[in-house]
């Protein structure tokens, strides 16, 4: 197997903030079309469209209604079939958004399936007779509050491990999985390059449905259904009647995962999937694993989860997948660089910390530009379910108000999907109507078309790193060595693979430091600077200090 996925660099598109034709103030697949382009231009292999089927959008579309027609307010299915036909046509490859850890309660299996305790479908999803006169479980909502919602019907209880609206599906049912891999073929014929599993570690249940001790926090109940008991048979089922037909790849979302897990799941010898997604790195800044509250982020934790994961994966033939954003986290920038005084330079180093690593990198919407969080002050702003439901939730613990949009203003998972900024003109040239989502202040500076003409911009810098995974072998394949260990400020490893080797060193602060690499390297016969981001950065043997968020990376002979 050629496995290109590994040499690829991946684009996530969110379509509902990408680009809008029809003047209706929400993006589209023509306007995905328009700019491909753009994104051939800045080199990535594949992009990832989250999902673009039928749905009632309470959560912008991973609440799927028909898993066979395209969102109306997105087009039809023959835009669709244009957009794989265009983005093919350009060399570039097209993965989907598989969302089957749960359907929208409109979804025609719900509804039948809760019309009587002997319908067909009843046993598609999860059903549970109240215990004690209340829910099954004590088990939380990853959205808040319990996750068991009472059926007046039919008098039981279904679960949903997300909104009310998103109803879980029941695994262990194996006409449902079918049904699901029959699905997946469909969009397979079509000619789609592979799918991302949406929280696909969470669909096998612990059976016997225990309460939560609480260890962990109130009623968590993840130990329950993550990584759960028959995960792995499901995805070797699927990767046996689907994946193994196709030359596709796959990347699981894994929430709340381990390693040894992620090694199972995308080791090639288990034939499971492509890849992981972890959050551990994205969780630095959560005081006491809690995400609705504020803290600076723990520099020293992210270099260490980010390289155990980079080591070990290796160590036990898994494969990551490299990110920083996506359309759940805030931007990067904001989030662990500087989005004023050292914009273009942080923005520049937090892209070359991880794509100079192992593994697949991912680049969402924006973020080759340096887009940031918009600040909104008002929660009116806000649309995010998650947000709305917390805002509420924060309220009732008697947060004051202040405090709790501080928290929502860094916290949000609007931060991430706020339009596009393509250009200067009216809503950022995302929409000639009304933006479904308000457009950050401040796209005059902060834009596509600004980007595009300055080659000193973010996005050059993102075109660059491209260019070295593909030019330089030791990205893929070498092996990951964290240096500097202990430093308070510098980010630094080596890549070795054959006679090629690597240095990497980053400055994740905006003051200066310094920094001594011969100590660490020994003597280097030749080095030769691949990308930095400042103009007159040094040669390796020169290099005593480090600049503001500076950020480097050399080759040694
Ligand atoms: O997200 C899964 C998930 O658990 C999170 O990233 C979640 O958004 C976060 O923990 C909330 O704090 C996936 C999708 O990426 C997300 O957009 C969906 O809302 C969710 O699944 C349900 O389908």
């Amino acid at each position: 197997m050629n496995e290109w996925w590994r040499k690829s660099v991946v684009y996530q598109i969110y379509p509902k903030s990408f680009n809008d034709t029809t003047g209706n103030g929400v993006g589209d697949l023509q306007g995905i079309i328009e700019k491909l382009d753009y994104l051939k231009h800045l080199g990535v292999d594949v992009l990832w469209l989250t999902p673009v089927y039928a749905s009632p959008q309470k959560d912008n579309g991973y609440d799927i209604s028909d898993y066979y027609s395209i969102h109306h307010e997105y087009g039809t299915m023959e835009d669709f079939d244009r957009l794989l036909a265009e983005t093919h046509k350009r060399g570039m490859k097209l993965i989907m958004d598989l969302v089957v850890n749960h359907t929208s309660t409109e979804h025609g299996w719900f509804k039948e399936s809760k019309q009587s305790k002997d319908n067909k479908y009843r046993d598609f999803y999860i059903w549970k007779d109240a215990v004690d006169g209340g829910e099954p479980t004590n088990w939380q909502s990853k959205f808040g509050g319990n996750a068991w919602k009472w059926d007046e019907k039919t008098e039981q209880y279904y679960l949903h491990l997300f909104d009310v609206s998103q109803a879980d599906l029941n695994w262990e049912n194996e006409e449902l999985r079918q049904h699901v891999y029959e699905m997946m073929h469909f969009w397979f014929d079509k000619g789609i390059d592979g799918f991302r599993l949406d929280v696909i570690n969470l669909i096998s249940k612990n059976q016997s449905f225990p309460n939560d001790d609480g260890s962990v926090a109130p009623g968590d109940g993840r130990k329950f259904y993550t990584d759960g008991p028959l995960v792995h048979e499901y995805l070797q089922e699927m990767n046996r009647e689907v994946l193994s037909k196709y030359d596709s790849m796959t990347v699981g979302e894994m929430s709340s995962t381990s390693i040894d897990h992620c090694i199972k799941y995308s080791n090639p010898k288990r034939n499971e999937l492509s890849m992981t997604f972890n959050f551990h790195h994205l969780k630095v800044d959560y005081p006491n694993g809690e995400k609705w509250a504020l803290a600076d982020f723990d520099f020293k934790a992210l270099k260490q989860i980010l390289t155990k994961w980079q080591v070990e994966m290796n160590k036990g033939g898994g494969w990551n997948a490299l990110f920083w954003c996506n359309h759940d986290q805030p931007r990067v920038v904001t989030r662990y660089g500087n989005d004023q005084e050292f914009h273009k330079e942080s923005a520049k180093m937090l892209a070359t910390t991880v794509h100079m690593m192992q593994g697949t990198p991912y680049i969402y919407q924006g973020e080759e530009f340096g887009m940031t969080d918009p600040k909104f002050k008002s929660i009116d702003q806000y649309r995010d379910v998650e947000t709305l439901n917390y805002y509420e939730i924060m309220k009732e613990k008697g947060i004051a108000e202040s405090e709790i949009m501080a928290i929502i203003e860094r916290k949000s998972r609007d931060n991430s999907r706020t339009p596009v900024q393509w250009n200067t003109s009216e809503h950022a040239g995302f929409t000639a109507g009304t933006p479904w989502i308000d457009v950050s202040e401040n796209y005059k500076q902060i834009n596509a078309e600004n980007a595009v003409a300055d080659p000193t911009s973010i996005f050059y810098h993102y075109k660059k790193l491209i260019e070295l995974r593909k030019e330089y072998e030791v990205l893929t394949y070498g092996d990951y060595n964290l240096i500097l260990e202990n430093d308070d400020q510098i980010f630094a490893y080596v890549r070795t693979y054959q006679d090629e080797q690597l240095v990497v060193v980053n400055n994740f602060y905006g003051q200066e430091a310094s920094i001594d690499l011969e100590q660490v390297l020994g003597e280097f016969a030749q080095s030769k600077l691949l990308v930095s981001n400042y103009t007159d950065s040094a040669e390796l043997p020169e290099l005593k200090t480090l600049r503001p968020y500076e950020s480097l990376v050399y080759q040694i002979k």
